[in-house]
C-alpha cells in the first residue's frame, strides 16, 4: 500500500491535490469517486469523508479533506525547500495562502452558481438568475486575472501551489463565453502549465484533456 490514497473525481478540485502529489514525487495511489453515480453520497464513502465531497486524502495520520488543508499538509511534509509553499512564518507563505484561500472560498463557490444553480432553488427563474449573476462575476474575475497575468507565473515571481490551483479553476472556465483558457494571457500560461510532465501525468490518469472535456 502506498503512503497516500487520493479520492478524486476527474477534473474537479481534487485535481489540484493530484497535480501537487505528482510535482512532489511522493508515492500515492488514486481512487476514483463517481460523482455522477452519487458514490460520494453513499455510506461507504461518507465513512471516509462525512461531507461527501472530493478530495479526501488518506494519509498515515488519518483522512484529510479540504484542498487548502491538504496542500499545506503535503507541502510541509514533502517540500523542504518551500518551493510550492514557503515555510511557516514567512510573508511569502501568507501571500500564497491568501491566493489559495481566494480561489477556494471566493472563486470555487462562484462556479457552484454556474454549474449547480439547482442547488440554490427549485424555481427555474431563480436558478437562471443565480447562474447569470455568477457568470457575470466569474467573467469579471477572469478578465482581471488575464489583464494582470503579464509574468511567467500567475501567482508571482516563483511558481507555487496557487498556480496549480488557478490552473484547475481556470480550466473550469472553458465552459464560459468567452472561454477563460482562450483569453489572451491566460491561454499561453495555461498551455505552459499543462505541458509540465507532472500535470500531464495527473490529467492522463484522470482521463481529462487540458483544453478538452
Ligand atoms: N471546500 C472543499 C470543496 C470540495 C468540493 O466542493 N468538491 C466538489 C468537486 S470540485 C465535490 O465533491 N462535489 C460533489 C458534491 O458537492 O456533491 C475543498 O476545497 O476541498
Amino acid at each position: 500500500m502506498k503512503m497516500y490514497t487520493l479520492y478524486y473525481s476527474p477534473g474537479s478540485c481534487s485535481l489540484v491535490v493530484h497535480v501537487l502529489l505528482e510535482e512532489l514525487g511522493v508515492p500515492f495511489e488514486v481512487q476514483r469517486v463517481d460523482l455522477a453515480a452519487k458514490e460520494h453520497l453513499g455510506d461507504e464513502y461518507r465513512k471516509l469523508n462525512p461531507k461527501g465531497k472530493v478530495p479526501a486524502l488518506a494519509t498515515p495520520d488519518g483522512v484529510l479533506t479540504e484542498c487548502v488543508a491538504i496542500l499545506q499538509y503535503l507541502c510541509d511534509k514533502h517540500d523542504p525547500q518551500g518551493k510550492w509553499l514557503a515555510k511557516p512564518g514567512t510573508w511569502q507563505r501568507a501571500k500564497t495562502l491568501e491566493q489559495v484561500a481566494t480561489l477556494a472560498t471566493e472563486v470555487h463557490p462562484l462556479f457552484n452558481r454556474f454549474f449547480h444553480a439547482d442547488d440554490f432553488s427549485d424555481a427555474k427563474d431563480v436558478q437562471d438568475a443565480v447562474k447569470s449573476r455568477g457568470t457575470e462575476k466569474l467573467l469579471a474575475y477572469f478578465r482581471d486575472q488575464d489583464a494582470a497575468l503579464t509574468g511567467p507565473n500567475w501567482s508571482g515571481e516563483a511558481m507555487t501551489v496557487a498556480d496549480i490551483y488557478f490552473m484547475v479553476i481556470a480550466r473550469w472556465g472553458r465552459w464560459l463565453e468567452p472561454s477563460t483558457i482562450r483569453m489572451k494571457n491566460i491561454e499561453p500560461w495555461f498551455g505552459g502549465m499543462t505541458s509540465r510532465p507532472a500535470v500531464k501525468r495527473a490529467m492522463e490518469r484522470e482521463g481529462v484533456k487540458p483544453f478538452g472535456a
